[in-house]
């Protein structure tokens, strides 16, 4: 039988980098990652041959992916991705295609007697900044994404949902005042005009445009989330979506996944009369499941999902 496809690397490869100051080495930044790093190219034969003598061994993918972090830039995640995914197409002549994921933990410096502490650092929560970069040596395109995932929000008014389709099927009640949760999830794909190479990553990580553009969308997720009476939480996505392609020229689609995270309100009537419903309600059930499911892509082109 044919092998109708073939792809293989390292996944879940983890590092901590410490930049130093150079002026005072006290003064440091810290980025942890985990890095998935998969290679395409002329490696049929490794499975239908059992030729080995085209793998490059998964543990020199990891080996690879430490010293290109000690050796060159990491921050931001895009230019590393970059530099993986560069070093694998240009050394091996038979690999053709290198996929990187990473994904970045939150780690931000704290305050220690009012003053940004050198080298302590606290974990914000799950959140992750993430990348995926697709670099196809034949064509000579960089498919690049960069995203956000694991912010959890919630509002607890400022949220409606009514007029909706309501048929025999229907008990869901209209609101116009609800608790609003979810995990963000959401991820921006920049135009190939724009960052096809990796001179262009170079240049775009030097002049800061992809930490711009993870500051806006998360700036923007949490302020519109919290500033507008939201009618729903589709409405609310594409608001985002809009804003965050407004401000970012090269970005060319903005995709969102948002879990909605329901808060049931809980009827204590039965308890002396005790009011917790509507504008009494004070003590809500969260949900775990299910949870409502909402995906966007709005994309300058009109492309569909
Ligand atoms: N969108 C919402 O914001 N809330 C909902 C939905 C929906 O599609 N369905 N039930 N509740």
């Amino acid at each position: 039988m044919p092998l109708a496809s073939s792809r293989y690397g390292k996944a879940n490869v983890r590092l901590l980098k410490v930049r130093k100051d150079p002026q005072n080495p006290e003064k440091q930044d810290v980025i942890e990652l985990r890095v998935k790093c998969l290679l395409e190219g002329e490696i049929e034969t490794s499975y239908t041959k059992a030729d080995n003598s085209v793998i490059v061994p998964t543990d020199t993918v990891k080996q690879t992916t430490y010293i290109l972090a000690k050796q060159g830039e990491v921050w931001p995640i895009e230019l590393f991705a970059a530099r993986l995914a560069n070093h694998f197409i240009t050394t091996y002549k038979h690999i053709h295609g290198a996929f990187v994921d990473i994904q970045q933990y939150r780690w931000t410096r704290y305050n220690v007697e009012g003053k940004p502490h050198p080298h302590s650092f606290v974990q914000d929560g799950t959140e992750q900044r993430t990348v995926s970069l697709h670099a196809n040596e034949q064509t000579g395109v960089f498919d690049l994404t960069s995203g956000l995932k694991g912010l959890t929000i919630l509002k607890s008014t400022g949220s409606m949902f009514y007029d909706f389709n309501v048929d025999d099927y229907t008990i869901l009640q209209p609101t116009k005042d609800r608790i609003l949760s979810t995990d963000v999830d959401t991820t921006w794909t920049w135009s190939h005009k724009e960052v096809s190479s990796l001179a262009k990553v170079e240049q775009f990580a030097k002049a800061g445009v992809f930490d711009k553009a993870f500051d806006a969308t998360r700036n923007q997720t949490l302020e519109i989330f919290a500033l507008e009476n939201s009618a729903s939480v589709q409405a609310t996505m594409y608001n985002i979506s809009n804003k965050v392609l407004e401000l970012v020229p090269a970005v060319e689609k903005v995709s969102f996944a948002l879990p909605n995270k329901h808060y049931f309100n809980i009827d204590l009537s039965w308890h002396h009369g005790l009011k917790n419903t509507g504008k009494d309600a004070e003590v809500y059930a969260p949900q775990t499941d299910p949870n409502g499911h909402i995906e966007s892509v709005v994309s300058r082109s009109h492309s569909k999902l």
